[in-house]
């Protein structure tokens, strides 16, 4: 692996946001791709940290420092990822859902989005299922994403779904659902229309459910 990706890493993980920015630039100006840096560079960085977290061997401040780093490096990135590409292909509503603060990753699904030519209303974290309601009523989003990277939040991923159903929503959006621990076998429980892995799956299953096609990422 390149040195200035193992060095960015570090940076992240030892929440060095100057160094992180610095070595994100260094990364791009050799030319190497933001799919490469951040599948690479960022991502081992939280697998790292939250194997740490988990062992006990460093704390919550740790991780937030380390989260500062990662966001200005994506912002260095955030250009490139978020390049418009002229007229919307669709309005994709996004948000963690309540009780969830995580939300680098929901950042990296956002910049995607953009960039391949989506509009993102970012519902940002912990949001409410009212939050989510109103705002289908107000933008009418093509397709809500739901982010949950905490166990004890992922019932909330069914209850939004019950909610749409009883307000009679759910034929009017399709829902993808997405983080860590979700799986597809979940999605197809609560009878989401999607499940992403990833901002690189997230994108593609997106482009299904506005085209209302049967992709890879569909359940
Ligand atoms: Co938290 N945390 N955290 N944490 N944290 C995890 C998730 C954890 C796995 C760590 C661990 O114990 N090993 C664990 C959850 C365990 C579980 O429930 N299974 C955990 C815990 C326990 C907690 C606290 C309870 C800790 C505490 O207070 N004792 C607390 C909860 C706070 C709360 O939310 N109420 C907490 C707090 C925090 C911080 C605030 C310190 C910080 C978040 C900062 C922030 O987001 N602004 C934090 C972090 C950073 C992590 C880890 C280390 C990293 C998460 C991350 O950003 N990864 C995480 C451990 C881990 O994941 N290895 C951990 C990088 C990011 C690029 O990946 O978010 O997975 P990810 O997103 C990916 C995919 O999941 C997917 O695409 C993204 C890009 O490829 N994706 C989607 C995500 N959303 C998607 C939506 C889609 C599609 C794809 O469609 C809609």
């Amino acid at each position: 692996m390149e040195k200035v990706l193992i060095e960015l890493q570090q940076a992240i993980e030892n929440g060095e946001t100057q160094i992180a920015m610095d070595k994100t630039k260094e990364a791009m100006n050799h030319g190497i791709r933001t799919d490469k840096i951040i599948q690479t560079a960022i991502n081992p960085a939280f697998k790292d940290l939250g194997q740490k977290m988990f062992d006990g061997e460093i704390y919550v401040t740790d991780v937030l420092m380390a989260s500062r780093a990662a966001h200005a490096a994506m912002y260095v990135m955030e250009p490139i990822l978020s390049r418009s590409i002229g007229t919307s292909k669709g309005i994709v509503a996004i948000g963690t859902v309540a009780g969830d603060l995580h939300d680098i990753g929901k950042n990296l699904v956002i910049m995607m989005l953009q960039g391949s030519g989506y509009t993102v209303i970012d519902l940002g974290i912990d949001v409410p299922v009212e939050t989510f309601i109103e705002a289908i009523r107000m933008h009418k989003p093509h397709v809500l994403a739901l982010s949950s990277l905490l166990t004890t939040t992922l019932p909330e991923l069914d209850n939004m779904i019950d909610v749409l159903t009883a307000e009679g929503l759910r034929s009017q959006v399709k829902v993808i659902v997405g983080g860590t621990p979700v799986t597809a076998e979940y999605a197809g429980r609560i009878k989401a229309d999607a499940y992403a892995n990833d901002l690189f799956e997230a994108t593609e299953a997106v482009e299904d459910l506005v085209k209302n096609r049967i992709g890879k990422y569909t359940v």
